[in-house]
């Protein structure tokens, strides 16, 4: 088995000492050094160069280096013969969680308020609501989603999530379809984006999705920057419709130094670390795939071409 790394952000020595845990007699390239493209059965990417993967002509298995897809389905050349499996990490739902929970529990407790009060030495105590008065809506209750929906339910927030198929979890109310969308928005006091972009998803988080929902009411988005149209959400942060905006991901990453974003009072910038790819943790899955591709068995964690993810 010939494994192809390629990534610029993951460490390729880290992944190949956590991948050989598991399987000792690995064979791992690191592009650009990829040798014979013939010999390459599998390859592990990130943001690979359009073309790399339809350069492989063996290539039986490509798997993301992360729970999102889309760095690989914009690639006009896929080989779409080749199963693309991506990472499904307990400890990477944990950090999500961990993300999620941060910023709601900041929104919800007024942290911006009294950051601008605290700048102008000003005491006064604000209205506080009780996480049962708040409302809560998750789009997207996959992997990441439905974990942070139920670990927000048990802080007693009042949650709601936003699926393709009408997912039900325990004690969270479900929405699904573009009706079920705007009704989700209108109920949603802080609006979580767990969504992988797609063809359906991109550009969810607009002016009207932010009409729909009550008035202050604010958005986090985790997931991908092209589901967010950031004129958008400028707009609706000055005529106050929002209140605040946490942001992980950005249609262009890095930041820009000059974008609005950085400076804005009313949005919180983090660079795209909600939950980042952790090795030691994601190999046994990489690496399960790995056993099963050369076994001849189903592999797990499959994206859907057809959906997107
Ligand atoms: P999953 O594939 O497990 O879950 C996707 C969820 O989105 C499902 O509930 C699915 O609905 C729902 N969904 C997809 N399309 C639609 C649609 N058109 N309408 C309504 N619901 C839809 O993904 P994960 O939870 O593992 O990851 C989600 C995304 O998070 C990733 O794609 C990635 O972009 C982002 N991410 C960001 C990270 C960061 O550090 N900022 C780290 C990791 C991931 P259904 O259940 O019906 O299929
Ligand atoms: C991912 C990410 O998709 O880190 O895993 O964004």
């Amino acid at each position: 088995m010939v494994l192809l790394y390629r990534s610029s952000s993951d460490s390729a020595i880290l992944w190949l000492a956590e991948l050989r845990k598991h399987i000792p007699e690995l064979e791992m390239r690191v592009f650009p050094e990829l040798g014979e493209p013939r010999d390459i059965d599998a390859a592990l990417v990130w943001k690979p160069q359009p073309g790399l993967l339809a350069s492989l002509p063996n290539l039986k298995m490509i798997v993301s280096l992360g729970a999102g897809v889309d760095h690989l389905l914009e690639d006009a050349t896929l080989p779409r013969h080749v199963p693309i499996v991506r990472l499904v990490d307990p400890y990477m739902t944990e950090a999500m969680s961990e993300y999620v929970l941060t910023q709601v529990l900041r929104l919800h407790r007024l942290d911006f308020a009294y950051r601008t009060q605290q700048r102008e030495s000003v005491w006064r105590e604000l209205p506080q609501p009780n996480a049962a008065e708040r409302r809560v809506g998750v789009l997207g209750l996959g992997e990441l989603g439905s974990d942070a929906a139920r670990k927000l339910a048990v802080f007693g927030f009042k949650v709601a999530g936003w699926t393709r198929r009408g997912r039900r979890l325990p004690g969270i109310e479900s929405f699904h379809g573009p009706d079920g969308l705007i009704a989700l928005a209108r109920r949603s006091d802080i609006l979580i984006c767990l969504l992988p972009l797609t063809r359906d998803t991109a550009g969810i988080l607009d002016a009207r999705l932010f009409a729909a929902m009550p008035r202050a009411a604010a958005i986090v988005n985790a997931a991908r920057g092209r589901h967010l149209v950031e004129a958008d959400l400028l707009a609706a942060l000055e005529s106050g419709q929002l209140s605040a905006a946490v942001l992980d991901v950005f249609d262009l990453e890095p930041l820009p130094p000059e974008h609005p974003f950085w400076s804005h009072p009313k949005i919180i910038v983090t660079p795209h670390v909600a939950a980042a790819t952790h090795a030691p943790t994601a190999a046994a899955g990489v690496a399960e795939n790995l056993r099963r591709l050369s076994d001849g068995r189903p592999l797990i964690n499959v994206v859907d071409l057809a959906r997107g993810y």
